[in-house]
């Protein structure tokens, strides 16, 4: 789904290869006082751009991108030198995909960006509508505090911060925490449907204990009276440490997925949908020696690696990468992985919007 306004350019130029012109184009030089006198009027001929518009097949704009860790933890890191977190709110890296520069887009849909908290430090409490979720890199003994209850965030864990939820975030430890921020604000945005606000004082106060969203929706139970107020999972923090066990078990006894491994996707216990509503969540674990084979979606998803080492061919780029490295697979772009070592991956994309709106394809090749 192209989440983003039409390019000024929707037209593609009449030398594409495949491009079927809609228009005789030696005709348009004789219309061009028609369309003149009509952008006046602001009207604009549909056939110019049709073709652009409704694209035959999906055409993003973001391309096959890689971000290896070793590369742009340094710029994290000096970045803690360049401002604090009470100016900057949240001290976030964003990650930008090569093809859509200065939108602070990982996707057409999506934004990532790495987010550091030094030893002390607060990030604020604010709230939005936009989703966000975190996926923990390195570092522990930091919290977020999300609706009044705070969790501990350890590498590989999985936290969400619903709609309008009052969140801040602290390092109560001795290293630097760093993350990674997944979030839906340009779908939001696309849809005219922002609003944020900051808390008039530093922390939201915490009024349930630690634990307390694990207690009463992470043991496949509920309580008796339990009425969800949203369509986010009522579970926060998924730790890695209960979801790299689920895998590994796994492994021992199912047969593999021959094109995504073992791979599960995190749910909402209330509904078994997504945990989020607009992002789609998933961890994957690639034996080694493993080679998937070639699969497309059209939607397009941030890999993270976990654990292991190994390489994704994705499209024409080739990738080899080891833990903490970021990756990207556009819409419709063929991916191929293969595991060097037991690798883990998590992902995210918009396909929880896809699916709500009946618009995702899959090519299992
Ligand atoms: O941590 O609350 O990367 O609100 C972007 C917007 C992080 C956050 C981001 C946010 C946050
Ligand atoms: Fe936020």
């Amino acid at each position: 789904m192209d989440l983003s306004n039409p390019p000024s350019s929707a037209a593609p130029p009449a030398d594409t290869a495949g491009f079927v012109p809609t228009v005789d184009l030696a005709a348009e030089a004789g219309r061009s006082d028609f369309y003149q006198r009509a952008a006046q009027q602001h009207l604009a001929p549909l056939w110019r751009v049709l073709h652009g518009l409704v694209t035959e097949t999906p055409m993003p704009r973001c391309v096959p991108a890689l971000w290896r860790y070793a590369q742009v933890r340094p710029y994290v890191m000096e970045s803690c030198a360049q401002i604090s977190t009470a100016e900057a709110e949240r001290r976030v890296m964003v990650l930008e995909n090569p093809g859509l520069p200065g939108q602070s887009r990982i996707t057409q849909s999506l934004f990532a960006g790495l987010q550091i908290i030094l030893p002390g430090e607060v990030a604020p409490a604010h709230r939005h509508v936009a989703s966000a979720l975190r996926f923990i890199i390195e570092g522990r003994d930091a919290f977020t505090a999300v609706g009044g209850e705070k969790t501990m965030m350890e590498p590989g864990d999985f936290v969400t911060t619903p709609s309008m939820a009052w969140h801040d975030h602290g390092n109560v430890g001795d290293a630097p925490m760093v993350w990674l921020d997944g979030l839906d604000m340009h779908i939001v945005n696309l849809l005219g449907a922002s609003f944020r606000e900051g808390y008039p004082g530093r922390v939201h106060p915490v009024d349930r204990p630690e634990g307390a969203a694990m207690a009463e929706a992470g043991c496949n139970l509920l309580p008796v009276d339990c009425k969800p107020g949203s369509l986010t999972s009522p579970i926060f923090n998924y730790p890695y440490r209960r979801t790299r066990e689920a895998l590994h078990q796994l492994s021992r006894f199912r047969e593999i997925n021959a094109w995504h491994g073992h791979k599960m996707r995190y749910v909402n216990p209330i509904n078994g949908s997504w945990a989020m509503p607009t992002m789609a969540t998933w961890m994957q674990l690639l034996p080694k020696g493993f080679e998937s084979r070639p699969y497309r979606a059209t939607d397009s998803t941030v890999f993270v690696v976990v654990e292991g080492a190994g390489s994704s061919t994705v499209g024409e780029q080739h990738f080899d990468w080891g833990p903490h490295d970021i990756f990207v697979v556009p819409s419709w772009v063929t991916v191929r992985h293969s595991a060097q070592s037991d690798a883990v991956l998590f992902s995210y994309s918009d396909r929880a919007v896809q699916d709500k709106l009946d618009l995702l394809r899959e090519d299992f090749l």
